[in-house]
């Protein structure tokens, strides 16, 4: 079994858990957020800064990873982990999501997807099989199913189809797996807001005996409450002993809101890419550091962070790098949101040991201001 997911404490209050997820390139304690590395890199950090904010898995992307450098010169390397240096846990999402999201002119039929190359306009296939041949390739600890994610809104009918569809995927991502004894392949739950579509999907994935379950389909443009009300029918229908993931999801509020539905393990490009524009997340919400009114404020980019971005450097400082365009102004903010992240994560495992996630939730919403108007 490539991944064994421990089950440490169940909180009485809410539907949180504590885990430990065991893969083989480290065990990693959930709830958990994973910073998002698309090319084999996370944009600006190297391995090591990774390491040291306390990041013990990474995310990276099957279709990315095909179109260049090919999966071909990522395995001669050895595989994605020595190919990018990087000693800790990778999970590669399908490519499924990526095809909908940045390719225009797809036509999806029951053997795959045909579309264009968003770089060349080349024309590519992708189908459930070659996207677990190539992540067999790539040799991430964690594979993903591929799956359909519908947009927001999709009517009934058709959700329906393409929940039917993706489970007949998942069966064909199953048998065309070489690696199981190392990689663990996680199914992907959808059906968009509809109960009984989510509890037909999770139904027929969980017949089929995944080691873990992604929640798809979610955070592609629905209000928040709709998100948080699919998790509480959803995550229920999962089985309690098998890590659960939240796909495509980091804004601060999201992740606490996701933990106490029974969600362990979380994803989104948002710390770092909001980062590169010079957007920070700090304890008392958001911080523009751009903005004129930093240019002689000398304090840290959070007065409540001991990262060591925050320990150095100042907000007048960043503000001038971010202007100015310096790579070194990317590099510190992204340091920043992913230690941000990371330890608020922490933070969250903490109250839930302690029994206190609802007021941690209640006391962390009111300092970073969603609770005004
Ligand atoms: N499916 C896959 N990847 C994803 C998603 C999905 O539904 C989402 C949804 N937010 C993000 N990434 N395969
Ligand atoms: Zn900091």
């Amino acid at each position: 079994m490539a991944i064994i997911f421990e089950l440490l404490k169940e909180d009485s209050q809410t539907g949180a858990r504590l885990g430990r997820l065991h893969t083989p390139h480290g065990s990693i304690d959930t709830p958990v957020f994973m910073p998002v590395g698309t090319l084999a890199t996370v944009k600006t950090m190297s391995p090591e800064e990774l390491n040291e904010i306390g990041a013990r898995i990474l995310l990276s992307n099957t279709y990315h990873l095909w179109l260049r450098p090919g999966e071909d010169i990522v395995e001669e390397a050895g595989g994605l982990h020595s190919f990018m240096n990087w000693n800790g846990a990778i999970l590669t999402d399908s490519g499924g999501f990526q095809v909908f999201s940045l390719s225009d002119m797809r036509e999806i039929q029951e053997e795959g997807v045909h579309f264009r190359n968003h770089l060349s306009g080349e024309k590519l296939f992708l189908s459930p099989e070659k996207s677990i041949q190539i992540q067999n390739s790539l040799g991430a600890d964690i594979i993903m199913a591929f799956d359909e994610c519908p947009p927001y809104p999709a009517e009934y009918d058709y959700m329906k189809q393409s929940v039917e569809r993706t489970s007949r995927w998942a069966e064909r991502c199953l048998k065309a797996h070489r690696r199981p004894e190392d990689q663990g392949l996680f199914g992907i739950i959808q059906g968009g807001e509809y109960e009984d579509l989510r509890q037909q999907s999770a139904r027929d994935l969980v017949s089929l005996d995944f080691p873990g379950y992604a929640v798809g389909g979610l955070s592609v443009g629905e209000p928040k409450d709709v998100m948080n009300k699919v998790l509480e029918f959803t995550t229920p229908l999962l089985p309690k002993n098998k890590p659960r993931y939240l796909m495509g999801v980091g804004s601060p509020d999201s992740l606490i809101d996701g933990a106490i539905r029974g969600i362990d393990m979380f994803d989104c490009v948002l710390p770092t890419r909001i980062a590169r524009n010079g957007t920070c997340m700090t304890s008392t919400g958001r911080l523009v550091v751009r903005n004129a009114k930093y240019a002689r404020d000398f304090r840290p980019l959070d007065e409540h962070c001991d990262c060591y971005v925050c320990r150095n450097y100042s907000r007048a400082y960043i503000r001038h790098l971010i202007k100015a365009n310096e790579i070194f102004g990317m590099r510190l903010t992204t340091y920043h949101n992913l230690y941000f992240l990371v330890k608020l994560m922490e933070q969250v495992r903490e109250a839930i040991r302690e029994n206190r996630l609802l007021d941690f939730r209640e006391q962390f919403f009111e300092q970073y201001g969603f609770n005004k108007p």
